[in-house]
């Protein structure tokens, strides 16, 4: 049970996205610091509300200090309205077109959400001449790195390859811009991939682990994976979702990269998560025939699937966080073995739920 502490309410949050990994921990965040937090949830998320708000009901943020406002950061009147009615002193902008794979599908939409969403905000603050008292949070992307060789920080060379990642490194460069032309009070947090238990079924990590648990109730089908060797830099969301509180509590605006220092392949990932529960794979054969393989009873496990490929894949992010460490004192608590161990445990938990039809 979470308490809030009521009387003592000093600030007000929008954030957008709200119903997402990122904006949910960060709704539980600041509502325990005392917030009243206001989220924006899209029209589809809201009506679906056994889906779309799981994780805020998971999280237990429904409540008397947080209230919802459907809409979307691509409507720039709407996200105009809802600051101009909300007031906020800080809004997180975490609405996107998060899936990279998705975005070569959308390029046009991951461009409406992820770009234009933050101009859209950025414009609204202005034109209501509300700088003076806003702080605005950008959520920039590791994927504006692209093939840059790692490891990589806030002077690092950007050369997107997706259209998630040229979206967000135009998002990047509004916000800076308004920084720096028109003095708005705008910082961008350029996170590394961060999972947690409430990431997204579609993404790597949750995927497999989502395959690990269900395999204690027994064989079915193999795992289809896309490439194995791209490396990236896997921490913990709650830890990021501190950092983004901490960039818009500094004294200056700047932006910060977060990143939790240590970087693992696809493979490595897969084969640590399926052996927290004590399965070994043996891989056998190359390229599309690879086969991962349950070294004791010879099941395949994981099959490699073309589908799941991108038209262009980012090899190897690896973070480098030493300025968030120096200047806001930002340093992550959760490692790599307890995010997996609580990612696993979660699922366990909700397949088991499921099983008794409460899922
Ligand atoms: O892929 C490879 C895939 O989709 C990770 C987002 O939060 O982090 C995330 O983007 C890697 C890629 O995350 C499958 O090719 C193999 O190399 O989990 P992901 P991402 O693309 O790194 C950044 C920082 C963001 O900002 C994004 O919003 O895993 N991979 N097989 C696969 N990926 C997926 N999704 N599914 C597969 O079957």
């Amino acid at each position: 049970m979470h308490k809030h502490k009521g009387a003592m309410v000093q600030k007000k949050a929008l954030i957008t996205g709200v119903a997402g990994q990122d904006g949910a921990y960060l709704a539980r965040f600041l509502l325990d610091k005392g917030y009243e937090v206001h989220g924006l949830v899209r029209w589809d998320s809201y009506v679906a509300k056994r889906d779309g708000l799981r994780r805020l009901n998971l999280l237990e943020v429904l409540g008397p200090y947080f209230s919802i406002h459907y809409g979307d950061v691509s409507d720039a009147h709407n996200i105009a309205s809802v600051i101009k009615s909300t007031k906020p002193d800080e809004i997180y902008n975490l609405a996107a077109l998060s899936h990279v794979q998705v975005s070569f599908d959308v390029p046009a939409s991951s461009f409406d959400i992820n770009a234009h969403g933050i101009l859209n905000i950025l414009e609204a603050v202005r034109c209501l001449d509300m700088e003076e008292r806003v702080r605005i949070y950008q959520a920039s992307s590791s994927e504006m790195f692209g093939k840059v060789p790692a490891p990589q920080n806030e002077m690092s060379a950007m050369q997107p390859c997706s259209p998630y990642g040229v979206s967000k490194l135009a998002g990047y460069h509004l916000a800076r811009l308004y920084r720096e032309s028109y003095g708005l009070w705008v910082c961008n947090g350029i996170l590394f991939n961060h999972e947690s238990p409430l990431r997204g079924e579609d993404f790597v990590t949750h995927k497999v682990t989502r395959y690990v648990a269900e395999l204690e109730h027994g064989y079915q089908k193999p795992l289809s994976l896309g490439n194995l060797e791209a490396i990236r830099d896997w921490g913990d969301a709650r830890d990021y979702v501190r950092g983004m509180w901490m960039m818009m509590q500094a004294e200056e605006p700047d932006d910060f990269v977060l990143a939790s220092g240590q970087a693992l392949s696809v493979r490595a990932f897969v084969d640590a998560a399926f052996s927290s529960l004590g399965y070994q794979i043996e891989w056998r054969g190359s390229g599309l025939d690879e086969l991962g393989v349950d070294a004791e009873t010879g099941n395949v496990l994981v099959k490699i699937d073309e589908a799941f490929y991108r038209p262009l894949e980012l090899d190897h992010l690896l973070g480098d966080a030493s300025k968030a460490k120096d200047i806001l004192a930002w340093k992550p608590e959760i490692g790599f073995e307890q995010m997996l161990r609580d990612m696993i445990e979660h699922d366990r938990k909700i397949i088991s739920l499921e099983g008794n039809g409460d899922g």
